[in-house]
């Protein structure tokens, strides 16, 4: 048999031919959310992004019609894909802007999972479908001012008043989504221990003032939410988990979104500077003919394929049910750094040009700054994947 000729150039994008470790409708279903970043949302983001806006009624509506949001959960409108169709989404709307891919994120796996994972049935019922629908939205509130990483140390709190009202007050910062949501998922303290409420936003003593001059992420909504005895009914809570489980399992699902979000973005990064490299002369040839271009854009080419492995791989043993946290954490930890460190070497790449949002590299950049952060810092990961290793908790 003759040896094959390997990858060329029209396979810059896909060396490794990571698309045959995915079946057909995983690839069908990956490239329909391609073309709908590619005509929906790139020609506008880096607009939106300048101006601080995001399109969030029509993102919502065009990501429910695509079945994107909650669609690894089963039932109540949810579209029930799997694991590695909800990674794939993530990937793509990734590569379009972070901001898109946390819109998403939040909404299914941070404000549609604790009501479907430990709502009651009445919970479900009122806000899934809609949730799913984009006719609803939701975020996530469980950092504070105060207590970032350490989310146990919590301040926010519920009591139940002589009636069996729940009384809630405290505040929550930094929560992507809180100013355009129409019901919030709130972790608070309680006698019992931390309970999680499910507050429409329209409740008195709610308000989520929007959080301005972000340089990072600029096309999301990011608030902070306060409540001033906010009168909740006994059956706002989610019946479902009384411990930092409930919170801390939610963030499972968003971390392993992120794993292969944050591929797409490295990968538009490699894209625009390969296109870039290609079509730039200086010194009267291709800037992508120069020996040193070549190399920065092999190794952005390298770590990106590798981070397609590494989500892959984690997208099947989620879909087998032996996923578990710190390998999350290996995913989340990993793509992240990777990808920051290819969008700021690509950056580069494009000179001058590179410090402008017509192309999309330094917009991945400051928003990948965001996602180094938040779901767990670069360093609560470290802490996390060397408890599992040593069996040693390094946190204090
Ligand atoms: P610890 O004492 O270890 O455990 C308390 C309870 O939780 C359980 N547990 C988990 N369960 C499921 N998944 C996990 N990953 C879990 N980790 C712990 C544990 O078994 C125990 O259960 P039980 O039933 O015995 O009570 O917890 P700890 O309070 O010491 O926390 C440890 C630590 C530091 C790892 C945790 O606090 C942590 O992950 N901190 C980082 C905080 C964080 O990631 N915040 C993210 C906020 S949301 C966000 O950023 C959204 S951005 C969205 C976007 O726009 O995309
Ligand atoms: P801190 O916890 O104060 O950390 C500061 C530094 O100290 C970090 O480098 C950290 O790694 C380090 N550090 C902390 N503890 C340790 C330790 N034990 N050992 C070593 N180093 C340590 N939260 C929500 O609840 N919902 C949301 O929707 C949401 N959306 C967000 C959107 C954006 C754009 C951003 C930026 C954040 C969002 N967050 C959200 C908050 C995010 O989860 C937190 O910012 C994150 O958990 C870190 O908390 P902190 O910012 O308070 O940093």
């Amino acid at each position: 048999m003759a040896t094959p000729l390997g990858p060329k150039a029209e396979d810059a994008l896909d060396f490794l031919a990571t698309d045959t470790l995915l079946a057909d409708d995983e690839i069908m279903m990956r490239d329909t959310i391609r073309r709908y970043v590619e005509d929906k949302i790139n020609p506008y983001v880096g607009e939106w992004f300048d101006d601080g806006t995001f399109p969030h009624e029509e993102v919502a509506k065009a990501c429910g019609d695509m079945g994107l949001l909650g669609m690894h959960l089963e039932g109540y409108g949810c579209s029930g894909s799997s694991a590695m169709m909800y990674g794939l989404a993530c990937m793509e709307l990734e590569a379009g802007d972070s901001g898109l891919r946390s819109f998403v994120s939040v909404q299914g796996s941070l404000a549609m999972f604790p009501i479907w994972a430990y709502g009651s049935e009445e919970q479900k019922q009122e806000w899934l479908p809609r949730m799913a629908a984009g006719t609803a939205i939701g975020c996530f509130g469980l950092t504070e001012p105060d207590s970032g990483s350490d989310p146990s140390s919590m301040r926010t709190n519920a009591k139940a008043d002589a009636n069996g009202d729940w009384i809630l007050n405290g505040a929550k910062m930094w929560i992507t989504n809180g100013s355009i949501a129409d019901v919030a998922v709130v972790w608070a303290m309680t006698d019992e221990g931390v309970r999680g409420f499910v507050v429409p936003t329209d409740t008195p003593g709610f308000s989520a003032p929007k959080i301005e001059r972000k340089v990072s992420l600029r096309a999301s909504v990011t608030s902070e939410l306060i409540f001033e005895d906010v009168r909740l009914p006994k059956d706002a809570v989610l019946p479902g988990v009384s411990s930092m489980r409930g919170p801390l399992s939610c963030l499972n699902e968003a971390r392993f979104g992120i794993a292969f979000g944050a591929v797409g973005a490295g990968r538009a990064c490699y894209e625009s500077a390969l296109a870039y490299a290609g079509e730039r002369e200086q010194f009267g040839v291709p800037i992508s003919s120069f020996q040193l271009t070549q190399q920065r854009l092999v190794d952005f080419m390298t770590k990106v394929q590798q981070g397609t492995l590494v989500a892959y791989h984690l997208g099947r043993l989620k879909d087998q049910g032996t996923l578990g946290p710190a390998q999350v954490s290996f995913g989340k930890r990993q793509n992240v750094r990777m990808a920051l460190e290819v969008a700021r070497e690509a950056r580069s790449v494009l000179g001058a040009n590179g410090i402008t949002t017509e192309y999309p590299v330094v917009r991945h950049m400051n928003n990948l700054e965001s996602v180094y952060t938040y779901e767990g810092t670069n360093e609560i990961h470290t802490l996390m994947m060397g408890q599992a290793i040593t069996g040693q908790n390094a946190f204090t």
